[in-house]
């Protein structure tokens, strides 16, 4: 390991290689702390030829990297495990000129979500993926996830963002592509190949991302619908809005908890419907009234303003509120919109059989069928719970990671879901990117 210290500080210099225990203790666990185990040490790199160099020496001597942005992923797959070395893209923050006539611009792979929303906004843009973690998620782990969030209704996840990459690849080669071309047919895209790879093909340092207009006019609204049927069937309604920006989907017990959590009053009373919807309208002008006509014939309460900031600051605490509570059991599916409601009839009937004591937290993205089923309390009932629903969601037609990503807590399924030819060739591609396995082993695809 001495030797293997070595070469990196003569890549990164010695302030940016971490080995004692204490500096290292924040990235060998995760936000939730769900994931935790030892690195030999952390790795701060702060150009494409650093990564470069610190590759080629991990692969001297024999070592695993782990690439970690912000440290809020959900699925294991940016925290050290087996003695892999932390490769921290925290360093990478610069921010390039918005470009406001292509609407784009590069950020660096340590860039946060909200970093780049201001960045964009000073320029009259916005950057449209967005979700919680906002304030420490990074660019690079939202292309490596493929993150999705609140906004997908209206501009698609985080691959319909990226419009380029610069990404080092195992050998220590750099793949440049940050000219941000709309349309190019030059053979198959690798930049769209690294969308969701979780940091097992390469380490994205810069990205190229397209930019939406700004809306800064909101208004939102929660609904209170009987049932998930109900908010299903209110969806060609809400698709009718023109300024429609989210639908996020609440059971009352997520209702609840945030509210609780934050110490404040829920907006409808969680024991008063089966299922909340939260929408929210962007536009350049005032969407009030298009919301409010949406709302005349339906249960609910319109927010503007402060208030529809209050409104999403509870959407947004969920799953600090969850975390504060214990160590859920995190799901994270979706199915056809058609089939919510019987995947959370079944996982119901499944815990009263399983662990009828639990607590069942659902909450998510209702446009897109997305669910996040988190179970608090499921103690050894938990792998069966996953079971029931990670299954459930596939005989429904579904996915077991509609945003999250497979990380280290799914890569056992990724077959079931996806069969035996796919998941060949998935492999075929690892080994010819990184035919020593150096790249995030262990994730996505379980280590043979
Ligand atoms: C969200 O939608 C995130 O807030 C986190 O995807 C979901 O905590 C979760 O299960
Ligand atoms: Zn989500």
């Amino acid at each position: 390991m001495n030797e293997l210290f070595a070469a990196l500080r003569a890549v990164v210099g010695k302030d940016h290689v971490l080995t004692d225990p204490d500096m290292k203790s924040g990235y060998e666990i995760d936000w939730l702390r769900q994931y935790i185990d030892d690195t030999p040490c952390v790795v701060r790199p702060h150009t494409a030829e650093e990564v470069a160099g610190v590759l080629q020496a991990c692969a001297a001597a024999g070592v695993a990297v782990v690439p970690q942005g912000g440290n809020t992923g959900l699925v294991g797959g940016s925290t050290p495990r087996d003695g892999a070395v932390v490769l921290s893209m925290q360093r990478f923050t610069e921010l390039g000129e918005v470009d406001v006539r292509s609407m784009q611009v590069t950020a660096g792979a340590g860039v946060t979500i909200e970093q780049l929303q201001l960045h964009a906004r000073a320029a009259g843009l916005d950057f449209a993926v967005d979700w919680g973690a906002r304030a420490t998620a990074t660019v690079g782990g939202a292309v490596n996830t493929n993150a999705g969030g609140s906004r997908v209704v209206r501009f698609g996840t985080m691959r319909a963002q990226v419009m380029g990459v610069q990404a080092v690849l195992a050998d220590g080669s750099i793949i440049t592509q940050l000219g941000g071309l709309p349309k190019e047919t030059a053979g198959p895209s690798l930049v769209q190949l690294l969308v969701g790879s979780e940091g097992t093909l390469a380490v994205v340092t810069a990205v190229r991302l397209r930019l939406v207009p700004w809306y800064q006019h909101t208004a939102a609204a929660l609904v209170a619908c009987d049932s998930l049927m109900h908010a299903v069937g209110l969806l060609p309604a809400l698709r009718a809005l023109p300024n429609l920006d989210a639908v996020e989907v609440l059971l009352p017990e997520a209702l609840q908890i945030a509210c609780k959590h934050l110490g404040v009053k829920p907006p409808l009373d969680p024991a008063s419907a089966g299922a909340f919807v939260m929408v929210d309208c962007a536009a350049h002008r005032d969407p009030t009234d298009e919301l409010a006509e949406l709302l005349g014939s339906q249960i609910g309460v319109l927010a503007v303003g402060a208030q529809r900031d209050k409104l999403f600051a509870i959407r947004d605490h969920i799953t600090i509120a969850i975390g504060a509570l214990g160590k859920p059991l995190k799901l994270d599916v979706a199915v056809p919109v058609l089939h919510l409601d019987r995947l959370v009839r079944a996982v119901r009937t499944g815990l009263r059989e399983l662990a009828p004591r639990a607590q069942l937290v659902v909450f998510g993205h209702l446009a897109e069928g997305n669910l996040h089923v988190n179970v608090l309390g499921a103690g050894d009932a938990e792998a069966a719970l996953k079971e029931l629903v990670l299954t459930t969601a596939i005989d429904l037609g579904g996915t077991i990671s509609a945003e999250h990503g497979i990380g280290v807590s799914k890569a056992e399924w990724l077959e079931r879901l996806k069969g035996p030819a796919h998941v060949a060739a998935l492999r075929a591609i690892k080994g010819a990117l990184d035919p020593a396995g150096l790249l995030n082993p262990g994730v996505l695809l379980p280590v043979e």
